[in-house]
């Protein structure tokens, strides 16, 4: 097992102390990082004991420390999961050659922008959540979003190391910029749609954990395959980090779907919100809203790019071993295609069809996640169940980007979609009424009324424990 150093400024098992040049260059990185996390990370609570985990070695039971920490003192390290040995690229033309411990010269350019594309989302994902504490439904809740925050901090270092340490001057300025861009700002937007969506409410962040750090799971799985070994070994690392936020996410929204179901049996009319509860259609509007999001991180359904990338080695598909044939050459993928208005079935090879076969495996997934949800439903003796609307509902990027599919995947006029965009996406007014429910809940043991406690609190403690000190 690699050796972890926790005594450096930069806690790593990359053996950073030995390369004194990329040492310095991430330690003049350091104080910009700080002060970007200082500006754009989580308002209000700088200053705050947190319960937090942090990263003290990579091994299975190891890596997780819990303690109380000052979020500007997390110690964000650089961790790379063990190397495995004489391990081969697993698919694509170069299948079978020995794995790339330096960047190729021909695929420099591209694996960068692969890096800096999957390095923008982590920060822009504390942008979005930066204000969520001041309604934090628990202390319980509120540790969970820091825990998200601070996770997702060292998810940006693991890509700056990478860009700092194999791409030269071009990594380093773009570093700089990983630190520049903001989530939502129209001058310097974040890379991808979904990450400069505003999450200002605890119904969206579940919603965002739920679906939109799952694509991070199914991207980071792709690019644990990639050939680049430094990439594959630090993604690896990620995903043991990843796994909480989508606990996070999908224990959240069916907390508020057992609460919602509760509240519905106390009251005559089932109306979850005459009890100050989030109604069900309400909830199936913001999941209609974040799955829709999603998916378009995975980029076009038919794409050149993709193809490449399977190509060269540099990213694969998840779990890329469980497939039978690596190269994936003469064989074909059956994809809905849209011309002029007519919908019709079309085979595409199926190198161009990468895109589409990561998210069919991520919509499985999120199904998991929904069918869930329905089973509190269905044991609080409640009727109507939540469902994934169409993958071509609401699309911005792909196939069916701007077309106006209904949440059953029919196509529709321009107009009859715009009349109907309020029952399937959250209006201004579900805005404000969901923004009303958000009063902040900060008392130990104490939650909001429309959220379900959950079943127990992190690493044995109860869930009346202090996970968050304000006083
Ligand atoms: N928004 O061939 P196409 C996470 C661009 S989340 C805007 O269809 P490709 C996390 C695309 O860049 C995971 N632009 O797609 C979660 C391309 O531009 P160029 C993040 C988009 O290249 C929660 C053009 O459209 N990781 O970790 O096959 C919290 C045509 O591209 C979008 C990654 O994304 C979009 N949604 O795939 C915190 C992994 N989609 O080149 C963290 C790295 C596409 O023509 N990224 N475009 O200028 C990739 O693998 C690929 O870039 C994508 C796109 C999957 C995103």
């Amino acid at each position: 097992m690699s050796t972890v150093d926790l005594t450096a400024k930069i806690p790593n098992n990359v053996g950073l102390g030995d390369d004194k040049r990329l040492l310095r260059a991430l330690e003049a990185w350091l104080p910009n990082y700080i002060s970007w996390w200082r500006e754009m990370g989580p308002e209000g609570f700088q200053g705050r004991d947190v319960w937090l985990r942090t990263a003290v070695a990579v091994d299975a039971d190891g890596w997780a420390n819990f303690d109380y920490v000052k979020m500007p003192e997390y110690r964000w390290g650089i961790f790379l999961a063990d190397p495995v040995a004489d391990r081969r690229i697993g698919f694509g033309d170069n299948l079978g050659q020995p794995v790339w411990d330096v960047v190729p010269g021909e695929h420099r350019n591209t694996l960068r922008r692969l890096i800096v594309t999957q390095g923008d989302t982590e920060p822009a994902s504390v942008e979005q959540q930066r204000l969520l504490g001041a309604s934090a439904p628990s202390l319980y809740d509120m540790r969970n979003l820091f825990q998200v925050n601070v996770e997702e901090g060292r998810h940006l270092w693991a890509m700056v190391y990478l860009l700092h340490s194999y791409f030269g001057r071009d990594g380093r300025e773009e570093a700089e910029e990983l630190l520049q861009r903001r989530s939502g700002n129209p001058d310097k937007p974040r890379i991808l749609g979904a990450f400069n969506a505003p999450v200002d409410n605890w119904l969206d962040f579940f919603m965002f954990t739920m679906f939109t750090d799952r694509d991070g799971k199914y991207q980071l799985l792709a690019l644990a395959e990639s050939g680049l070994e430094p990439l594959a070994r630090t993604t690896r690392f990620m995903l043991t980090e990843e796994a909480h936020h989508m606990f996070v996410g999908e224990t959240g929204v069916e907390r508020i779907v057992q609460r919602s179901a509760e509240l519905m049996k106390q009251d005559p009319n089932e109306d979850a919100r005459a009890q100050g509860g989030v109604p069900l259609d309400l909830i199936q509007k913001h999941l209609n809203l974040w799955f829709a999001l999603s998916l378009d991180l995975f980029g076009g359904e038919v794409s050149s790019n993709a193809a490449s990338y399977f190509a060269a080695g540099l990213k694969g598909r998840a779990k890329e071993a469980s497939y039978e044939d690596h190269v994936a050459l003469n064989q074909s993928y059956r994809m809905t295609t849209v011309t002029d208005g007519v919908v019709a079935e079309e085979e595409v090879p199926l190198r161009n069809a990468m895109n589409e076969v990561l998210r069919d495996e991520y919509v499985e997934d999120c199904q998991r996640g929904v069918d869930r949800w329905n089973k509190r439903l269905e044991e609080a003796g409640v009727s109507d169940r939540l469902r994934l609307p169409s993958r071509r509902f609401y699309r911005q990027i792909g196939l069916y980007a701007e077309m106006p599919f209904d949440v059953n995947g029919r196509l529709l006029s321009k107009e009859e979609w715009e009349k109907r965009r309020g029952d399937w996406l959250p209006t201004q007014a579900d805005g404000a009424y969901v923004r009303s429910l958000m009063g902040p809940v900060t008392q130990p043991g104490r939650i909001a009324n429309w959220l379900a406690k959950p079943a127990r609190g992190i690493k044995g403690l109860p869930f009346e424990y202090q996970y968050v000190r304000l006083d």
